[in-house]
């Protein structure tokens, strides 16, 4: 665990906060796919929150862009869009951030640096390397980092990306969110290391495995790593291990792990340690944890309220946002 000594409160307070949020927008999220008011695929991200929360406090925010791929709502939420437009996307709502047309894989908003989620397996990780390419030539500033799982990491459009990267010297970062299962499959069982950090080093980019259920770690890390990508044009390769507390998709029951395995995982739940670490410092009471809890959860009750009250895109809508 790194320190939180050096840390001010409404830094802290904000991170936990957002994790907390996305936590409760998850569990609502899950809760409405099961009442069939989401239709279409759904990829829950809770257990991972300190990661994308962690990252987007590292960004440059204006600059910076992000993609991942469909487990993404709560990179979305990181990034600062509206979680009401958010379950509205769930909906297929025409309020949603991609006007209802993208769903649950497709959350966007170029404005907030939200490059967008992606359904294809990997097929975030040469988009963003493209991006950083575009940041390098038309000099804007920024750099692009990009999360993918560890099922992705055996995709062959990785190692091109990340050997393009490194020739070219582009200001990207390279997320792993090893989460240590693929669809149902166990990392062990379909990779010949364990530690995936190391691949990066095929490519002669510097790379490191980060503790995912530490938020100031991976905001230490990727910030880090952003200022160099932004700075010197230096690529780098951040495995963070972290844990999928739920299935896959909500077609997943998850039977292929054991109890003891998600408890062991569980106890060592990455808003419960960032809770936990503030009450120490006296940053933070339990009633105020309370208090926190209650309000996310009426906001995330605002949101299924908002997207059940907003129109179906119009059929005009069909031809629009379509390259073809
Ligand atoms: C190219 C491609 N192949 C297969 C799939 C089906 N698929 C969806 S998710 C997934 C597993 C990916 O696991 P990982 O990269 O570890 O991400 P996680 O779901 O754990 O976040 C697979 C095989 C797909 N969407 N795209
Ligand atoms: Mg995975």
């Amino acid at each position: 665990m790194r320190p939180i000594k050096g840390y001010d409160k409404p830094f802290l307070s904000a991170l936990l906060r957002e994790m907390l949020l996305i936590r409760r927008f998850e569990e609502k999220a899950g809760q409405m796919y099961g009442l069939k008011k989401i239709g279409g695929f759904c990829h829950l991200y809770n257990g991972q929150e300190a990661v994308c929360s962690g990252a987007a406090a590292g960004m440059q925010r204006g600059l910076d862009r992000l993609l991942t791929g469909y487990r993404d709502h709560g990179h979305a939420i990181s990034l600062g869009l509206d979680p009401k437009t958010l379950m509205a996307e769930l909906y297929g709502k025409a309020t949603g951030c991609s006007k209802g047309k993208g769903g649950s894989m497709h959350m966007f908003d170029y404005a907030k640096g939200m490059w967008g989620g992606n359904g294809i397996v990997g097929g975030q990780i040469p988009l963003a390397t493209g991006s950083a390419f575009a940041q390098k030539s038309q000099k804007d500033g920024g750099a692009t980092i990009v999360f993918f799982g560890d099922g992705a990491i055996h995709q062959g459009a990785f190692h091109e990306a990340m050997n393009l990267a490194a020739t070219w010297k582009l200001p990207v970062v390279f997320v792993c969110e090893n989460n240590q299962y693929g669809m149902g499959s166990a990392v062990d069982r379909v990779s010949s290391v364990t530690d995936l950090y190391v691949k990066g080093q095929a490519y002669n980019i510097p790379s490191k495995m980060v503790d995912g259920m530490d938020v100031i770690a991976v905001y230490e890390e990727v910030k880090a790593a952003m200022d160099t990508a932004r700075t010197k044009f230096e690529p780098s390769f951040l495995e963070i291990k972290t844990y999928r507390y739920k299935g896959h998709s909500m077609s997943d029951p998850a039977k292929y792990r054991t109890k003891e395995e998600t408890e062991a995982f569980l106890a060592q739940d990455p808003i419960l340690l960032l809770k936990g670490r503030m009450e120490e410092a006296k940053l933070l009471t339990e009633d105020q944890y309370k208090d926190l809890d209650r309000e996310l959860k009426d906001l995330v009750m605002g949101c299924v309220e908002f997207a059940e009250a907003s129109p179906e895109p119009g059929y005009e809508e069909i031809y629009t946002d379509i390259y073809v």
